[in-house]
């Protein structure tokens, strides 16, 4: 009895023992526990509090530090921590006089539509030779009929290392906006249908959706450009009225200084309207602004006109693409959704299933998160050994 309830006792005594002890090695040897907060939002990868121990990447915005999209981002180090950026080891600098430029890592150089002293058009000129290991960024929003302009491209011979650029496949794609589905599962064709079907009778209208009461608008400040977009918008006009918002119409909206519509003017039209016409300034491969994006983002439904494969930005019917259809016949198509709402309505039916990325913040948060973790991960060498071809004069991206 007593040899027992000895063994018993010495048998609890070396579990509570083993359990201290696999406990304070667990705790100290093995590393923390992931902290989901330090999760990027622009994929997943999940850095662990307190490893962050790379170098700092150093990276000089060359020039428009005052442009939106680069303002919206900010500078400095804390500030790919406070966008939540899967890599934070890097650090932003505006002021080019500040270090040599042997310093960075990374120079971007930011071409724009702007008129530009010639401060701003200047190119970092290398003295002694170039860091063979820094990038030189070519960074723009601008499709190359709007650069046109401003820049020569032809002179940029084994100048840049990366590009930066609303093109899908530039080195860090700076896209104006993302369709998400929410769930990390892709919908297959089936079941697409399946929830278009669905949407004719359960659509939830969000807003005063059915009292819609007006059909097409368009916000406009180039009247004229390179797509011709204004041709095909003035020949829709004559089958069916558009309304035409900004310099060139007679409907007017404010605007917002950091955005370029106001958000009032979105929920304005998406409460009267029906259509909107989502048309680029410029027929170029993947070019698609947050013209559409935006409009995506509200309930409405986009009419797009441009060179981008839709396909590639956003779920089947969700949006109409004018350039299947002369103005006549989409005129017809759209009488015809309106006439029949639950057809209308049936082009609502992702909204559930998506989330619409549009704004400013997004794009550069995207942009330089991206430029960070590229810089942390990608040692390979590379440089264009020229730019003309893509964004010269007679750029082959472009119609
Ligand atoms: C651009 O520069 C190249 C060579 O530097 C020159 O031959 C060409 O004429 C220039 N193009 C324009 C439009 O100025
Ligand atoms: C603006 O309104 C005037 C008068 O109603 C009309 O003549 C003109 O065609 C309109 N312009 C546009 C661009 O709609
Ligand atoms: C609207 O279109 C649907 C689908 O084609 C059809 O079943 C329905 O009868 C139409 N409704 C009206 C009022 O025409
Ligand atoms: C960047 O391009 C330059 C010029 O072609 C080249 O000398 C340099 O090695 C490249 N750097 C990297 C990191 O690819
Ligand atoms: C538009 C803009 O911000 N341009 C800047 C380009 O870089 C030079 C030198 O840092 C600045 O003086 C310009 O203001």
């Amino acid at each position: 009895m007593d040899i027992s309830r000895r063994l018993r006792f010495s048998l609890e005594l070396f579990t509570f023992l083993a359990v201290i002890f696999i406990w304070i090695y667990w705790r100290f040897t093995l590393p923390p526990p992931i902290e989901d907060d330090r999760k990027c939002n622009t994929n997943n990868i999940i850095i662990p509090k307190g490893n962050n121990n790379y170098p700092v990447k150093k990276i000089l915005l060359w020039n428009a530090s005052q442009r939106k999209e680069v303002r919206a981002f900010g500078v400095g180090q804390d500030v790919f921590a406070r966008k939540r950026c899967a890599f934070t080891q890097c650090e932003i600098f505006t002021d080019r006089w500040e270090h040599p430029l042997d310093y960075y890592d990374a120079i971007v150089v930011v071409f724009n539509d702007e008129f530009l002293s010639k401060e701003d058009m200047a190119m970092p000129e290398f003295e002694s030779g170039r860091n063979p290991n820094q990038r030189l960024v070519f960074f723009t929003q601008e499709s190359p009929p709007a650069l046109r302009s401003h820049y020569n491209m032809t002179r940029f011979v084994h100048f840049f290392n990366w590009t930066m650029t609303y093109a899908l496949d530039s080195d860090i794609p700076l896209l104006y906006g993302r369709i998400i589905p929410k769930k990390s599962s892709r919908l297959s064709p089936e079941q697409i249908l399946q929830l278009r079907k669905k949407s004719r009778k359960s659509f939830r209208p969000r807003s005063a959706f059915r009292q819609k009461t007006k059909k097409i608008a368009w916000m406009v400040s180039h009247c004229w450009t390179h797509s011709m977009r204004e041709l095909y918008a003035k020949e829709l006009n004559k089958y069916m009225d558009v309304d035409i918002y900004g310099g060139c119409g007679n409907f007017s909206c404010p605007t917002h200084v950091l955005h370029s519509s106001d958000p009032q003017c979105y929920d304005m039209l998406q409460s009267d309207y029906k259509f909107y016409l989502s048309f680029e300034n410029s027929l170029c491969k993947d070019y698609v602004t947050e013209k559409f994006f935006k409009v995506m983002d509200h309930d409405i439904v986009p009419i797009v006109y441009g060179a981008a494969d839709y396909a590639r930005h956003a779920p089947p019917h969700s949006y109409i693409h004018a350039g299947k259809f002369k103005p006549k016949e989409l005129a017809d198509y759209l009488k015809l959704l309106d006439a029949n709402q639950t057809l209308y309505e049936e082009y609502f039916w992702w909204k559930d299933h998506f989330r619409v990325e549009s704004s400013v913040d997004d794009m550069s948060r995207h942009g330089f998160c991206d430029l960070c973790q590229k810089l942390h991960e990608d040692s390979e060498f590379k440089s264009y050994a020229e730019m003309a071809s893509d964004w010269g004069d007679d750029s082959r991206q472009c119609a």
